[in-house]
């Protein structure tokens, strides 16, 4: 099996809280041997995952996990050099630290500038706030954006994770390509005119503004939990099947796929649900990195979705759309098989509404030695490029393929994985 992040993000912070912020800002990236990892001591702590290549499972690792793992004598190495962009970032003028990345404000800025020199085709709206009062912005992109005619929709989502930038980066360039290519491409106005592409950038803005100017390898939000540890996974928090068992999330605060105290707990997954079920989706992509794989549901569970079929194919379409650009492979399959189990991620919850396709997209690189989370800013437009064919088309798909009326389909009973398995509530 090539490198890809395999088994499940679990953890518990080992290190207690008071210690989190600091240690976070000196964590390091560690390697150990998969068999030390598979034993069943280490897989269930919650540890940070990255990947996994060549026998052996990377991590991002606090001192104090560093220390708990000496004293079980597992044999790490720090592998911190290789996972850093060789020097410093190269700073793009006027780009700040984060180069040409989007920040949370220069994202506002550049959605407003959409805005602006759109009128009619596109319309900014705030779908939420967040812990620390900013605004979550989502572009609806249509014919007479500012009215709501109720045509088919399509969801494009980025940075549920806070370091995985370049998810920002290809929603973003979507919204931008479409809205720019309306008067040139009859391909473009077509689907404009026809639906309503909407366009979340950041699902996670706090997180975001923590990974660029605090700790690089942020992943969750910023709540403040009540054992004194920070953040929520947003892609551990949504409703459907969630908190199923403890290994596809965790119930620990301190883990970095903590799934937060209920289902849409958080701002963020709350916001995202009120615009999903105020609208006719049809489908969505969820952009995340870094592995180069297409996945669709089932997430919680390694059985079948209903419609895996259908899913599978479109997901196969995507992939040989993509490769055509430039030749790049994205492996396609279900999220639970092909990467590793999680419940209540954004996909399960969309797709079990009304079966609506739902993809979680993991954008380049393959894996870390290639960069892992960090894409060189040059990259940027080719990997907008390679996924531009892959969006157009499941676009055009859901317009052309309308749902039956929403009905959430049922968690069966008998799939009960853990003592923990039926905690997930049904809930819209
Ligand atoms: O773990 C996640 O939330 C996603 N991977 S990431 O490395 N970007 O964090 C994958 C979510 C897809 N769902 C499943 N694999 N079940
Ligand atoms: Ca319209
Ligand atoms: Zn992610």
């Amino acid at each position: 099996m090539r490198a890809m992040k395999r088994l499940a993000l679990v953890l518990a912070v080992v290190a207690g809280l008071g210690a989190a912020a600091a240690a976070a800002e000196t964590a390091s990236v560690i390697s150990v041997a998969k068999s030390d990892f598979a034993a069943a001591r280490l897989c269930r702590k919650g540890l940070d995952l990255l990947m996994e290549k060549n026998g052996r499972v990377y991590i991002v690792a606090s001192p104090g996990e560093m220390a708990a793992l000496a004293a079980l004598r597992v044999d790490y190495t720090i592998e911190t050099d290789r996972f850093l962009p060789s020097g410093p970032p190269a700073l793009a003028a006027g780009g700040g630290i984060n180069g040409a990345y989007h920040s949370t404000l220069e994202l506002e800025t550049d959605l407003r500038a959409l805005e602006r020199d759109h009128p009619g085709l596109a319309s900014l709206q705030e779908i939420g706030e967040t812990l620390e009062k900013r605004k979550i912005y989502a572009l609806k992109i249509s014919d007479n954006a500012s009215s709501d005619e109720g045509e088919p929709a399509v969801l494009f989502i980025g940075c549920h994770h806070a370091r995985e930038w370049i998810s920002v980066e290809v929603p973003f360039l979507f919204g931008k390509y479409l809205l720019e290519n309306y008067d040139l491409s009859p391909e473009v106005r077509d689907l404009v005119d026809a639906s309503e592409i909407w366009i979340v950038p950041i699902a996670n803005p706090d997180g975001l503004e923590y990974s660029i100017h605090v700790y690089r390898y942020w992943r969750k939000n910023r709540r403040a939990n009540v054992d004194g540890t920070y953040g929520v996974d947003i892609n551990r928090n949504y409703g459907y099947a969630w908190g199923f068992d403890d290994v596809g999330s965790s119930p620990h605060p301190g883990s970095d796929v903590f799934r937060g105290t209920g289902p849409f707990s958080e701002p963020e997954t709350a916001a995202v649900r009120a615009l999903f079920l105020g609208h006719d989706f049809r489908a969505m992509i969820s952009f995340h990195s870094f592995a180069q794989d297409i996945l669709y549901p089932w997430g919680f569970t390694t059985e079948t979705a209903p419609t895996d079929a259908a899913l599978g194919a479109i997901a196969g379409t995507m992939a040989g759309l993509i490769a055509a650009v430039q030749g790049t492979a994205y492996v396609s399959g279900q999220a639970s098989r092909a990467l590793y189990v999680t419940n209540g991620d954004a996909t399960d919850w969309t797709y079990s509404l009304a079966g609506a396709p739902s993809y979680t997209i993991e954008l380049p690189p393959v894996d870390i030695d290639h960069g892992g989370f960090f894409n060189d800013e040059s990259a940027i437009g080719a990997i907008f490029g390679e996924n531009l064919p892959a969006m157009l088309y499941l676009t055009r798909y859901a317009i052309d393929h309308p749902l039956p009326a929403r009905r959430r389909v049922p968690i069966r009973k008998d799939r009960a994985a853990s003592p923990v398995a039926q905690r997930g509530k049904l809930r819209d």
